[in-house]
């Protein structure tokens, strides 16, 4: 089949696409219509075997590095010339949509799929990468297997996460069998692109197909330990308590405070919190949560941090508990390539798609992509801006016009071999 001209309107598969989407969702399936592939669980090794299979399908060839990151090559015609990466992650949250990570890994291999049937070939080669642990759920920090191939994380600090079970990340890594035998690391990018929903309402209000990623929002991920005094929850005297569940409930409103008072465009919580010994008629002795803190502006992330721990610290001297502290996920704002970011808004005009440029709300494992090498993002609406919920829902027209972007701003990267 001749290869198509770099100007021509090419569109990929957007039916094949979507029953991948939907095969893939089948696979760790929730309880109310989403996801819980959590990272380095069964389902999550079942789907990392799917995936491979439909790679190798393509004609790739798979790669493992030693966090379990799984990297599937199209070969180029210089094999000289580095890779163009392009991916992002199969894991999801507990309570986790189809689409979150998913549409980036299917839809590049969506990419590789079209490029095959229109026999077009690339002077670089195509590396499509499924990133482990992208979602930081089970294992602490989120983007923990991207932040080791960009030197972030030590291989040491990474196999010693734990899960709320106790398990690490390298006991399990090994009991899945997807502990790869590259260096994590060693494999060096051309460029890195990353397709996925936005998990924010501004595309969808705004009516836009695509949104031109560039910058994505730093972070700050904070884990607190209070200490109280165990005691019993009916005859201990108002008094006599030392209630650590007491000084957690004002943090938690004094983040709300905090983040509040940094508008706009800085957001604060907290998705996860331990009380120990967790039972109704015991005062804790400890709480254990993560404050989750994240703002484009880097004075703005500097200036929340250093307030929510001196304010705590306050709180917690006021009730007689004690307060530790401990960064456990941490990046500064990110900006995107502007070459790339070009190619993806050129790709975006010459596809007749509506577009305009969003800064990323949430952290992707682009942004320590764009540690190590030119890196960028494109993005497509989701019902509602909802995600990280199983109710998550995009359409298949927002999954075809981002695949489709995401393959001619690749392919303007690895350039069509006539
Ligand atoms: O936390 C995040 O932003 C991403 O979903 N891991
Ligand atoms: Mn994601
Ligand atoms: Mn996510």
């Amino acid at each position: 089949m001749a290869s198509a001209a770099a100007g021509e309107n090419l569109k990929i598969n957007s039916e094949r696409l979507w029953d991948s989407l939907m095969e893939m969702a089948k696979v760790g399936p929730g309880v109310a219509g989403g996801c819980n592939r959590q990272t380095l669980t069964d389902e999550d090794a079942e789907g990392r075997k799917l995936f491979q299979k439909w790679c190798e399908e393509a004609g790739m060839t798979m790669g493992v590095d030693a966090m379990g990151t799984m990297f599937m090559t199209r070969e180029g015609t210089d094999p000289e010339a580095l890779p163009v990466y392009v991916g992002s992650h199969l894991d999801t949250q507990p309570t986790g949509g189809k689409y979150d990570g998913v549409l980036g890994v299917l839809g590049a291999l969506e990419a590789v799929r079209t490029m095959n049937d229109l026999g077009i070939k690339t002077k670089h080669p195509i590396v499509v990468t499924n990133w482990a642990n992208e979602e930081g759920a089970r294992f602490a920090p989120a983007m923990l297997a991207s932040g080791v191939f960009a030197g972030k994380h030590t291989m040491d600090y990474a196999y010693a996460r734990t899960d709320l079970e106790g398990k690490t990340y390298g006991e399990e890594l090994e009991r899945i069998g997807w502990k790869g035998n590259e260096e994590v690391g060693a494999r060096k990018m051309h460029a890195y692109y990353e397709l996925h929903i936005e998990q924010g309402p501004i595309l969808e209000a705004e009516g836009k197909d695509i949104g031109v990623v560039t910058h994505c929002q730093g972070l700050w991920w904070l884990e607190f330990t209070l200490t109280g005094k165990e005691a019993h929850t009916g005859s201990t005297p108002m008094a006599m308590r030392t209630n650590a569940g007491l000084a957690m409930a004002r943090i938690l409103e004094m983040v709300q405070e905090v983040a509040m008072d940094h508008q706009p465009n800085a957001v604060g919580g907290v998705g996860q919190m331990q009380f120990n010994p967790n039972s109704r008629n015991v005062l804790p002795g400890t709480v254990v949560f993560t404050v989750d803190i994240r703002t484009p502006s880097i004075e703005k992330l500097t200036s929340m941090r250093s307030q929510i721990e001196e304010r705590a610290a306050a709180i917690c001297d006021e009730i007689g508990v004690g307060c530790s502290v401990e960064p456990v996920g941490h990046f500064d704002p990110v900006t995107f390539t502007p070459e790339l970011v070009s190619n993806v808004r050129n790709a975006a005009e010459k596809l007749g798609y509506s577009h305009m440029d969003i800064v990323s709300g949430a952290g992707h494992d682009a942004c320590w992509a764009a540690a190590v090498a030119p890196t960028t993002m494109i993005m497509c609406p989701c019902v509602d801006g909802l995600s990280h919920n199983e109710a998550e829902d995009i359409t298949p027209e927002w999954a075809a016009a981002g695949t489709d972007v995401l393959m001619h701003a690749v392919l303007e990267t690895a350039e069509i071999v006539e």
